[in-house]
């Protein structure tokens, strides 16, 4: 039986309108391509499958325009003979990865054509899948005129798979990669991920995660390079290049050596030698992704090196293939003492890396998780964002939500993203905000091995919707919401209006009932689920929040606390770290308050922490109540699951509510202004 959950936004319904119908028979009947080989032939074949799931039919393929039928798609790029030659110099004079549809209907002896043309084959592709997201929403086809090409060249997603089957931080059942050590047999499944990622324009990917252990060290040699050639190939076939987490110690642990100095010719003669093998079966191999010196990972530190050194090497060694280093800066002592109020982690990665810029090779780009400090539902933006002129640069996002309720809470997470893009960093003056800053984008993924890839079918709109917005940002979060819920579920009214309301009411009923006012980690340390709001307070990893009977609050401030605030560029710094201008949402990250200061809001801190968790259980129960109004409208299956999971989170919200009222209530003694019952 067909498994919709499992074709996610590529579902291809059959078209309904018998009117609409018509018109596309008419223009889809044969699919033209003259080109042969590599993405084309997949983006013919996307194009064709689709169709014939909407209309019934599959389209007839030829190299050659025909006479009949009298209308036809074409397909190509500007190699292509079957364009006419102005079809072709518009080709040539797009962007790499940008493509045009148009409706072509007065070329002599060309026919009536619907033209997809690309620069490249990638091109092509995204723009066959443009098409079918018309079909699908029932576009008329007469008119077309697009032209569409992403914001940035680098666009990828980033796994954290081990070779043993299991997932770091994943929330949604095993490895579609790896299991038992080695690859997997049956490869169905990773063809159906590349598809689903082309198809919202995904170009990179690292299939290992950057904690990278011992078998996995082993990616890079001939143990498993033949199965990496194989991912490659198909991921390539979607016009996806793949990437690797390497480990830095691995001229030791896989190499035998007895150092991994960046300065010690042995290391990088045995980098180069391991990069030609790894080009040897990978020829567009695109480089890799390395955690350093980092939560116990082996980086240059131990030589006396610094980042640009380990990070240079590396870079060394694939330069000549066109590879790219992709250095993370999540580094930061992770052994704090609650004493030191002067030590701050959101401090660390910006006291690294800026002191470090001008000195990266061309092919180093430094990976900026979005926050200073790590994924948390609301955090400030990291102020190394535009400090470094001389570096190269991409973002870090987390789809896969380890903080923000592990796909089991729905918490969309395109809202967060948008306001990490929108930021004014004031770099370069008024205007610079990160979306204007970046090389590239990319995210930690979401999915596994569930039959519905993410856990929560839900969180689908997470991976889908990263995507999108990565390809343009200017993109609104609810435009991309409505459109994933369109492309799932229908085009039903209720359904679109009622689950986009619940994707963009989400993060904020998640924020409401976790940790108040941007002071984050209010969860069980470890796996992070669930609340207990002095799991880090009292830990080795002391992520703290300093609540005691008097007040609440990390004193990031220039004149009594950390200074982190200074980090950022004028106005922000001043803004940040001023009482009168920091915004609520963030009040705690950068201020420590007693209990009765009160907001820009005119609540008091306390009463905005009873109310906020208050408002979240309800909005919560909510959240139950306005799906439940979709039965009927939705497929019992899909309906069913989701259910399941908006119901257990109501449940869990009630639970984050009662610990986290009961403990400010005993800490402040300050009764809730409105008498509720608090434990
Ligand atoms: C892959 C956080 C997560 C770790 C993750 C790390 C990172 O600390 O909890 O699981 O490790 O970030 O981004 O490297």
């Amino acid at each position: 039986m067909r498994n919709r959950a499992y074709d996610g936004w590529l579902q291809y319904e059959p078209v309904k309108d018998s009117g609409r119908a018509d018109e596309y028979r008419s223009w889809c009947g044969r699919i033209v391509v003259a080109e042969q080989g590599g993405v084309l032939d997949t983006a013919k074949e996307e194009l064709a499958a689709g169709i014939e799931r909407m209309l019934g039919k599959r389209p007839a393929l030829g190299d050659k325009l025909a006479a009949s039928p009298a209308r036809q798609i074409v397909i190509g790029t500007a190699a292509s003979w079957q364009l006419t030659p102005a079809e072709r110099y518009a080709a040539g004079r797009l962007p790499e990865e940008g493509y045009l549809i148009r409706t072509e209907t007065d070329a002599p002896n060309y026919g009536e054509r619907l033209v997809i043309v690309g620069r490249t084959g990638r091109g092509v592709l995204y723009g066959c899948f443009h098409l079918l997201r018309l079909l699908v929403s029932g576009e008329p086809l007469g008119t077309l005129d697009i032209v569409e090409s992403p914001k940035y060249g680098l666009r990828m997603i980033n796994h954290w798979d081990n070779m043993d089957g299991s997932i770091e931080r994943g929330y949604a059942g095993r490895s579609i990669f790896f299991d038992g050590n080695r690859f997997v047999e049956d490869r169905g499944r990773i063809v159906d991920y590349a598809r689903l990622l082309a198809s919202v324009g995904i170009n990179g990917l690292t299939i290992n995660n950057v904690n990278v252990h011992e078998v996995e060290s082993r990616l890079i040699d001939d143990m498993f390079l033949g199965d990496v050639a194989e991912a490659a190939n198909i991921f390539r076939a979607y016009g996806i290049r793949l990437y690797l987490s390497a480990n830095y110690a691995a001229p030791i642990t896989v190499g035998g050596l007895t150092t991994a100095d960046p300065l010690d010719p042995s290391a990088a003669a045995w980098w180069k030698d391991a990069v030609a093998d790894v080009y040897r079966h990978v020829p567009d191999f695109g480089g890799f992704v390395v955690k350093a010196d980092s939560e116990g990972r082996p980086g240059p530190f131990t030589y006396g090196r610094d980042h640009a050194d380990g990070a240079n090497m590396l870079a060394e060694a694939l330069a000549p293939y066109g590879g790219a280093v992709i250095w993370r800066c999540f580094v930061y002592d992770c052994r704090q003492d609650w004493r030191d109020r002067k030590t701050d982690r959101a401090r660390a990665a910006y006291d690294h890396f800026k002191p470090l810029d001008g000195r990266f090779r061309d092919n180093v780009i430094l990976q900026i998780k979005n926050g200073p400090m790590d994924f948390q539902v609301r955090e400030p933006v990291s102020p190394l964002f535009g400090s470094m002129d001389r570096t190269r640069h991409m973002l870090e996002f987390q789809i896969t939500q380890e903080y923000t309720g592990q796909q089991r809470h729905l918490c969309y997470l395109v809202p967060q993203w948008k306001e990490t893009l929108d930021f004014d960093t004031h770099a370069k003056g008024e205007g610079s905000p990160v979306k204007s800053l970046v090389a590239g984008i990319t995210a930690v993924s979401n999915i596994g091995d569930d039959a519905n890839w993410t856990g929560h079918l839900l969180a689908q709109a997470n991976l889908y919707g990263f995507g999108r917005l990565i390809w343009n940002p200017e993109l609104t979060a609810e435009v991309i919401a409505c459109e994933w819920v369109r492309l799932t579920f229908g085009r039903q009214p209720q359904v679109t209006v009622s689950v986009t309301d619940m994707l963009m009411r989400s993060r904020r009923v998640y924020e409401n009932y976790t940790a108040p006012l941007g002071v984050g980690w209010m969860v069980n340390p470890g796996h992070h689920y669930g609340p207990n709001v002095d799991g880090y307070e009292y830990s080795v990893w002391g992520t703290y929040h300093y609540a005691d009977c008097t007040g609440i609050g990390v004193d990031r401030t220039k004149a009594t606390g950390t200074a982190y605030s200074q980090q950022y560029c004028e106005p922000n710094a001043s803004m940040y770290d001023s009482l009168e201008t920091c915004p609520d949402e963030l009040l705690l990250f950068f201020h420590h308050v007693p209990y009765t200061h009160r907001l820009h809001s005119g609540e008091t801190v306390i009463q905005h922490i009873y109310n906020t968790h208050f408002d979240g259980a309800e909005q919560a129960e909510g959240l139950v109540a306005e799906w439940r109004s979709l039965e009927g409208f939705i497929d019992d299956d899909r309906f069913t699951e989701v259910l399941e999971r908006l119901r257990k989170q109501a449940g869990h919200a009630k639970e984050w509510r009662d610990i986290i009222n009961t403990y400010f209530l005993r800490k402040s003694g300050i009764p809730d202004e409105r008498g509720r019952t608090i434990y």
